[in-house]
């Protein structure tokens, strides 16, 4: 398919080090895609599932010691320790290929090698980047099918140029005790062993859409983010474009496919979604705007608490074409459940593990042991699926960015939404952004752990280096209009730990709020943290349950609470170590001498 020769000897080298039986070239046809499901479902790979509800629809279920990233087995190799920071795991480079290279010997012994030429972004665009990844898995190929663009037209695209990411796959014997995800940025290298499960082994997207890709960034000047996309049109047809950054399983997938409440829609307001994960940005010389493009061409998004009220789009995103991973199968009509879809359980089931199950012996407070779905199933959906999919989807040069929301679950301390001082500021409310592990118990506080633009598991050098990386972009003369920077957290929790802001939809609101500090439309109050709404200007129209009282709770500083978690952002800073740049220790001062003031 390709007489590429970097390709071509590369391919050469890591089969004779695999030994598969076969290589298969994936061509992107509907015709080859269809004859692998099959083959799939004949070795129970995957489960076809009901093709009148839900049509070309899969279920797959990955061993049980297999079904998440794995961020202490995941490594950034990169010559010296120091290029890889404190924050990631880091092994020299010779090291790793060594200790690889016994893993993956004969590894694909009497397996199939598919070859998967694959672009994140639009073939052909200015913004693509080329990869290819080596794989002894189908479900692997099938999902990088939907997740990523595929086929001939990339192979095409790159020609005769060295300049793409190798990634080779193998799923070995999934022994967890050797399952390492690594990385090595200088050599566009990805290498993934023993793990069969989404962001281990679907290198298109953390391994090369955001390590490898940020390190590209810092290296050619532009940002690559673990940042939803989402575009929010105005009833006189304007529409404006957010970026946000939110840990894993903080509500991204939700955000990007909010349904506006009645009272906006009814007067026209929509919201488009343009990604849902990953986000690369430029500045682009013209106007001095930051520009957005979505890497990926599907969604893996988590799927228990989806249902028709949380996320309608995402589900009915999920009705055709979806390969489905760890949620429990209906084997009444062959269709899928998970918890949080509706109080409707199958009455005949298969859970996650592949036993039968009974929704009766669900104990909240065990769900792990007890779900029918594992808590982090997931869901392969294509984005042409999703009925509010952004007409700019697929434009090669992305949308204009107006604003930037960091956010975190956080029972206490962070208010519903502030905004920062200025870029600087800004990058520094990325900095010390965290999220709280779930409460336990009613009302007790989380642990707090430190989640840097929710990039702590994803970016592919030193974090120090990272944040300079931001302030830099920050500094360029050319970056003369750029996006305000925003913290909001929807996940504030009384007393009793119920959630005290409604959430998902309503978060709509905030987003007004927010489009209008960009549109210079609405005051603020300034305060030791940044600038925070009034709390009338938040628009709470037709949310009965949410009083002016609660509003203003929920837009408070809490003094104490912040002093003390100065505490813990400079034992974080510790920990990244020398290279935090001066400019953070400088913001961290103002916040705890403003903080004094109050
Ligand atoms: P990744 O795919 O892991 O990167 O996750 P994500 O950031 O896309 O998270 P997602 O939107 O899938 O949401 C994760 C969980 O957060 C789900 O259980 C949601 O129901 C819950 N969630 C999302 N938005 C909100 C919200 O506004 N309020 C509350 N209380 N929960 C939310
Ligand atoms: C995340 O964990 O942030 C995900 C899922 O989006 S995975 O692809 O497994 O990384
Ligand atoms: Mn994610």
């Amino acid at each position: 398919m390709t007489t590429n020769k970097y390709v071509l000897s590369w391919i050469d080298e890591m089969a004779s080090m695999t030994r598969p039986k076969e290589i298969v070239w994936i061509d992107g046809s509907e015709e080859q895609a269809e004859a692998l499901r099959k083959e799939a479902c004949s070795t129970g790979e995957l489960t076809k599932l009901n093709e009148e509800l839900l049509p070309n629809c899969y279920l797959h279920r990955t061993a049980v010691n297999d079904v998440a990233r794995v961020e202490g087995r995941t490594y950034i190799c990169t010559p010296t320790k120091e290029e890889a920071g404190n924050i990631n795991n880091w092994m020299a480079p010779d090291e790793m290929y060594a200790k690889l290279k016994k893993l993956y010997n004969g590894a694909m012994k009497d397996r199939t090698m598919y070859v998967i030429p694959y672009s994140m972004g639009v073939v052909g665009s200015p913004f693509a980047k080329y990869g290819i990844e080596l794989t002894d898995s189908i479900y692997v190929v099938l999902n990088m099918l939907i997740m990523t663009r595929v086929g001939t037209a990339v192979l095409k695209a790159l020609g005769d140029s060295p300049d793409y990411i190798k990634g080779l796959h193998a799923k070995a014997d999934l022994d967890e005790e050797n399952r390492y995800i690594t990385h090595f940025p200088q050599d566009n290298t990805i290498m993934s062993v023993n793990s069969g499960y989404g962001g281990n082994v679907l290198l298109g997207k953390k391994c090369f859409a955001l390590r490898i890709a940020s390190y590209l960034g810092r290296k050619e000047g532009w940002m690559a983010e673990h940042m939803l996309i989402l575009g929010l049109e105005y009833p006189n047809g304007e529409i404006k474009y957010i970026t946000a950054a939110f840990p894993s399983a903080c509500g991204k997938t939700n955000l990007a496919m909010l349904i506006p409440p009645e009272v906006f829609r009814k007067k026209g307001y929509k919201v488009w979604c343009v990604g849902d994960d990953i986000a690369w940005l430029r500045v682009n010389k013209e106007d001095g705007k930051l520009y957005a493009v979505n890497p990926e061409n599907g969604f893996f998004g988590v799927a228990p608490g989806t249902n028709e009220k949380s996320n309608p789009n995402a589900l009915a995103t999920t009705k055709r074409d979806t390969i489905f991973t760890n949620v429990v199968l209906n084997t009444d009509n062959n269709t899928v459940w998970w918890e949080g879809l509706d109080n409707n359980p199958p009455e005949h089931a298969i859970d996650w593990r592949g036993n039968a199950w009974d929704y009766r012996t669900y104990d909240k407070a065990n769900k792990l042991a007890t779900a029918g779905a594992h808590p982090n199933s997931r869901f392969t959906a294509l984005a042409k699926n999703c009925p509010c999919i952004s007409s700019e989807f697929n434009s090669l040069t992305g949308v204009p960015v107006s604003a930037i929301i960091f956010g975190g679950r956080r029972a206490k301390t962070a208010p519903l939404v502030y905004q920062s001082f200025n870029w600087r500021h800004g990058t520094f409310v990325g900095s010390i952004m965290a999220s709280e592990t779930t409460a336990a118990a009613a009302g007790a506080i989380g642990v707090v752990r430190r989640d840097p633009m929710a990039m702590r598991p994803f970016v592919g050098y030193n974090m120090g280096d990272y944040w300079q990386h931001w302030l830099d972009m920050g500094n360029r003369p050319d970056f003369t209009n750029k996006p305000l920077i925003f913290h909001v957290n929807w996940f504030r929790t009384d007393d009793e730990g119920n959630f005290i802001w409604p959430g998902y939809g309503e978060n709509m609101r905030v987003l007004l709020w927010i489009l209008d500090r960009c549109a210079g439309k609405v005051d603020a109050v300034k305060t030791a943290i940044g600038y925070l709404p009034k709390p009338e200007d938040i628009n709470i129209e037709g949310l009965d349950d949410v009083t002016p009282d609660t509003m203003k709770d929920l837009l408070s500083v809490d003094v104490p609470a912040w002093t003390a978690d100065v505490e813990n952002i400079k034992e974080f800073y510790a920990q990244v170590g020398d290279h935090v740049p001066a400019a953070m220790y400088e913001e961290l001062n103002a916040l705890t001498a403003r903080l004094a003031k109050e």
